[in-house]
């Protein structure tokens, strides 16, 4: 294979990564614009399998996403809603509980809760959401809030974000997700979520919730109009955060869906070898995360499974009620059982390993 690797012109790369040596942005970029999908696959391959062996990760989880009204709307986006469209919604505090208790009879480990950035719910009502998650499945780990919307709380909170997230943490949050990322780059931001915080200020927030003991995930949205450098720009940038606080669990690259949103007029969805040199390039990037995820929801089962052979060593979970992604045309069902879990994991030839939010083995099945 070594010969092989050397004949596609990846030698000096491989022997960075034998020897543990951080690749460069210009390495990435190599990566990213070579045509040998293998060969990629190959070297991810080895970096996946010195941190998590043939283990695959995946959670029993559910997704509440509390109400879709923002502010930001986002071009990419087809969740988001002004509050006066026939589609917004919001769940009362009681909605949610219901939402809880639909599934008490299953071994839920995780809640992940992701809204958008209301113009109007007081403050109280997301320390009320997740005291009332607690009430109805005590010891539940609530994963909840991008960085954006910790930031928007903040504002609305009138404190600091380091109160704000004490305050969170006292009510229950457990862990951030990874969300509201999409590609830092001011000029992406500028033309695709101009209203939407800064990427500096999502790096910002993410540093407070590290230092407070906070585990979070980090995210990209590609396959829009974001160029290779704007991609290995962003990653870099969570690698340097990453290097200073240690805090970030997993990375979830995610695949624009265009349907219904304004970025995506005449777009079509990622293709499959953009989806797996995603996965690939940013396991081999992000060599100081502990794990990448291939996050079904977007990928589609399939492919999420051939993932695994490219450096993905995480399936997320049985989710449920997804719906920023279905809004956006996603195929994908709403949920999947753990069965069907464990079969995709185990036919990719890697072991299934039931873990919670911060990564304990629960069921290593
Ligand atoms: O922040 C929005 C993205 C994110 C679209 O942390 C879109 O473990 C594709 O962050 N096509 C929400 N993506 C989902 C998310 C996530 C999902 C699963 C696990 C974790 C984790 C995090 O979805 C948004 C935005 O970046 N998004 N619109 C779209 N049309």
């Amino acid at each position: 294979m070594d010969a092989y690797i050397e004949q596609a012109g990846l030698g000096h790369i491989l022997k960075k990564i034998r020897a543990g040596e951080r690749l460069s942005l210009e390495d990435g970029k190599l990566l990213y614009e070579h045509p040998n999908i293998l060969a990629l696959g190959y070297l991810a391959n080895i970096v996946r399998e010195r941190l998590n062996g043939d283990q695959t990760y995946f959670i029993y989880n559910q997704h509440i996403n509390y109400s879709n009204i923002c502010t930001n709307l986002c071009k990419f986006c087809a969740f988001g809603r002004k509050r006066e469209d026939a589609l917004a919604y919001e769940m009362g505090i009681d909605e949610i509980r219901q939402k809880v208790r639909e599934r008490l009879d299953e071994p839920i480990d995780e809640i992940h809760v992701v809204g958008g950035v209301h113009p109007d719910l007081p403050f109280s009502y997301y320390l009320d959401m997740l005291r009332a998650i607690q009430e109805e499945r005590p010891g539940v780990h609530i994963q909840a809030f991008t960085c954006v919307e910790i930031h928007h709380l903040a504002q609305i909170a009138g404190k600091s974000v380091k109160a704000t997230l004490q305050e969170l943490m006292a009510a229950g949050l457990g862990s951030m997700p990874g969300g509201g990322a999409e590609v830092f780059s001011p000029r992406i931001r500028k033309l695709t979520c101009a209203d939407k915080l800064p990427g500096e200020d999502w790096l910002d927030v993410a540093k407070t919730a590290h230092r407070l003991g906070l585990k979070t995930n980090a995210t990209m949205l590609y396959g829009h109009i974001e160029t290779i450098e704007e991609r290995l720009e962003h990653l870099d940038a969570l690698r340097r955060l990453q290097d200073e606080t240690g805090g970030f669990l997993a990375f979830i690259p995610l695949a624009f869906h265009p349907k219904n949103t304004e970025l995506g007029e005449g777009r079509s969805n990622t293709t499959g070898i953009n989806d797996l040199k995603n996965v690939a390039v940013s396991r081999l990037m992000l060599d100081n995360f502990p794990h990448i995820k291939a996050y079904w929801i977007m990928l589609g089962p399939k492919m999420a499974q051939v993932a695994l052979a490219f450096g993905a060593d995480d399936m997320d979970g049985t989710v449920s009620e997804e719906r920023i992604t279905h809004m956006a045309g996603a195929e994908t069902e709403q949920a999947i059982g753990h069965k069907t879990l464990i079969r995709l994991i185990r036919e990719a030839g890697r072991q299934p390993v039931q873990r919670d939010t911060l990564y304990t083995v629960l069921d290593p099945c």
